[in-house]
């Protein structure tokens, strides 16, 4: 966390309904029996002994492990996931870790069959060091995934970024209740398929803003219910360097307005040159 280092932050799911906690493997879970909320953690050198690389292996286990559970669960529809890696950038076997972990949830989309182009909404960062973590949010029903105009989808990205491409979508508006909810994927300063000012985190900032609200643009078309808004989103900023945080902060504040609520992180963007990655979700009325 950046900012104030004292204050401790903790992400609370709620339900009306009584909730059931268990573990399936290596997941913890907890489920209402419509949302189920998981978190696995998966230790890479478990995977040391396989031929290739450990924590492509691992990214292909902890995937398998978390569609078994859904398909146990009835809980198949991914709508949100949380990708925290180990040394991200670093290149290891000739190849950038994100690019290995990329080979194995491919492989695991593939061998469960789930069609890439309706991904869930994602987010891949790096973490110093510890397991592959990866947290998620399913349902029983499908989300409508969310691409932007102006960028090429994640999972058609061409060969340059790795030999399998990331498997998320740009967005994804579910139903719950009487509410919906967007879930806006990490966002970065990409147009096209290329980074966008790469040493520039300002314009990083802006480009990546730019980006966001027209991912909005996209979901209020794709809803009835009352439109999403910039200031109404709740924002998680990643940020490569703690040097850059309160520039960042203030370019958001004139962006989205003084009243924001945004968490700010330390961590890796999945490539080199990506400065700064945000994503925010928010309910709406129906
Ligand atoms: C990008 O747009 C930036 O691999 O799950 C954003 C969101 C990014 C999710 C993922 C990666 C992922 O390509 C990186």
């Amino acid at each position: 966390m950046l900012a104030d280092p004292a204050q401790a932050l903790q992400e609370y799911w709620h339900s009306n309904q009584p909730v059931r906690h268990g573990q399936f493997h290596d997941v913890c879970f907890g489920s209402d029996g419509h949302l189920l909320y998981g978190v696995i953690s998966l230790d890479e050198a478990l995977f040391a002994d396989n031929s290739g690389s450990a924590l492509q292996h691992a990214a292909e286990q902890a995937y398998r492990q978390l569609f078994s559970l859904l398909e146990a669960e009835g809980c198949r529809h991914l709508w949100r996931v949380w990708n925290y890696i180990p040394r991200i950038n670093a290149v290891e076997q000739g190849m950038e870790r994100y690019r290995q972990f990329n080979i194995g949830r491919h492989q695991a989309f593939a061998d469960f069959d789930r069609p890439v182009d309706s991904s869930p909404a994602a987010c891949a960062l790096g973490v110093a060091e510890g397991p592959l973590v990866i947290a998620f949010l399913a349902a029983r029903q499908a989300t409508q995934a969310i691409e932007n105009p102006r960028q090429v989808s994640a999972f058609a990205y061409p060969q340059q970024y790795g030999p399998r491409s990331p498997t998320f979508s740009r967005a994804a508006l579910a139903n719950n209740g009487d509410r919906s909810i967007l879930f806006i994927s990490g966002t970065a300063s990409i147009v096209g398929h290329r980074t966008v000012h790469p040493d520039d985190v300002l314009a990083q900032t802006r480009e990546t803003i730019a980006n966001i609200a027209l991912l909005l643009e996209q979901a209020n078309h794709q809803q009835q219910g009352q439109p999403y808004t910039l200031a109404a989103l709740d924002y998680r900023v990643y940020i490569r360097h703690a040097a850059d945080y309160p520039a960042v902060q203030q370019t958001l504040a004139q962006l989205i307005g003084p009243a924001m609520r945004v968490v700010f992180v330390l961590a890796d963007i999945c490539r080199a040159d990506l400065l700064v990655e945000i994503e925010a979700q928010a309910f709406a009325a129906r």
